[in-house]
């Protein structure tokens, strides 16, 4: 967890090239020239494509470093640390100016940092954040505050059963295991609602951030536990999965089972305006803009914020019938 920095801004002009790092997940880039020899050159590790939200990231990185001058080298792990940790290390040896990447999960990431800061490349951490114990490892960690995330939806809660005194049954599926979000939106949401016995988590199991395991997790949670009252999912695609599963159990998502997702992504706002699910966290995957101007500031040695905290808000269904037509991603 990180004290708030409040977040920043901008970038220029720039180009792709093919990626050549080596073998671990898939590297893809498009080939366009960009400025002579200052252009920066960036390696740049994806987690995966396992959500609405890192495809929407994934676009915002891309799109920036486009319009940043930065070359941009990208790989998707498919959510294998190991896919992770073998991209960096090419980058590496590619001698990139700058490495940024969103850890998959939170440990087991000294090593890695280790040989790139001996290699004198810098890196950023974007979205996700490590546990090393060397802050030195790293440059900057510019993304949410997912522990403040799990409170303002553990928030919602109690404001929405204020004025109850019967027990409420909550069953809850988590993000990727080890990963930030995961640990940190449970943390955020329990320090919440732990305050008031009435409020009993019954079941909390890992859905992977993906639709297909939130469902499929769901499915088993209505077998074994017939009195749901409320779902906390830690983001979006899961919670849409756990959509099919109630609706595939005669009941009725939003009303028979109140929702409480994290993301706000365009499939989970339809699903907001449409009363199927109760109240979203939003989590901005518009990260680009603000990660190139801090590559560029890095790679000119000058200092930037320990930590830039991205702005975020939330969302009723009212709010979301308003917006939907307006949201970028
Ligand atoms: C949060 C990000 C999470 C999203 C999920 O910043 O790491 O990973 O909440 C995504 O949708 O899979």
């Amino acid at each position: 967890m990180f004290k708030r920095i409040s977040g920043l801004v901008l970038a220029g002009l720039t180009a792709m090239s093919v990626a050549a790092c080596g073998s671990g997940g898939s590297d893809t880039s498009a080939n366009t020239t960009g400025g002579g020899d200052s252009t920066i050159t960036m390696g740049f590790s994806q987690v995966g494509a396992e959500s609405g939200w890192r495809t929407a990231n994934t676009k915002s990185v891309q799109d920036a470093a486009k319009n940043a001058s930065i070359t941009l080298k990208f790989s998707d792990a498919q959510q294998k640390q190991e896919n992770q940790i073998k991209a960096i290390r090419s980058y590496i040896q590619q001698k990139v100016d700058v490495i940024a990447f969103s850890p998959v999960v939170e440990s087991g990431w000294d090593t890695v940092l280790k040989e790139a800061q001996n290699a004198k490349i810098p890196v950023i951490l974007t979205d996700r954040a490590v546990d090393s114990k060397d802050t030195s490892l790293y440059k900057t960690f510019l993304g949410s505050d997912f522990v403040e995330e799990g409170r303002k939806a553990g928030k919602w809660l109690v404001e929405e059963y204020k004025d109850s005194t019967d027990p409420v049954n909550i069953v809850e599926l988590q993000g990727t295991t080890g990963s930030a979000p995961a640990n940190d939106r449970k943390a955020g949401f329990q320090e919440t609602i732990g305050a008031e016995s009435k409020f009993k988590i019954i079941a909390s199991q890992t859905g992977d951030f993906t639709r297909a395991k939130g469902k499929e997790v769901m499915e088993a949670f209505l077998k074994s536990n017939p009195d749901i009252d409320v779902l906390y999912a830690h983001n979006d695609d899961m919670g849409l999965g756990a959509i099919e599963a109630i609706e595939g159990a005669g009941k009725v998502p939003g009303k028979d089972i109140k929702i409480i997702t994290v993301d706000a992504v365009k499939d989970g706002m339809q699903a907001l305006a449409d009363g199927k699910i109760n109240y979203i966290v939003e989590c901005s995957p518009l990260l680009g803009p603000q990660l190139m101007d801090l590559a560029k500031k890095v790679v000119k040695g000058e200092q930037v914020p320990a930590r830039v905290v991205t702005e975020e808000t939330v969302f009723t269904q009212e709010e979301a019938k308003k917006v939907l037509s307006t949201r970028q991603y």
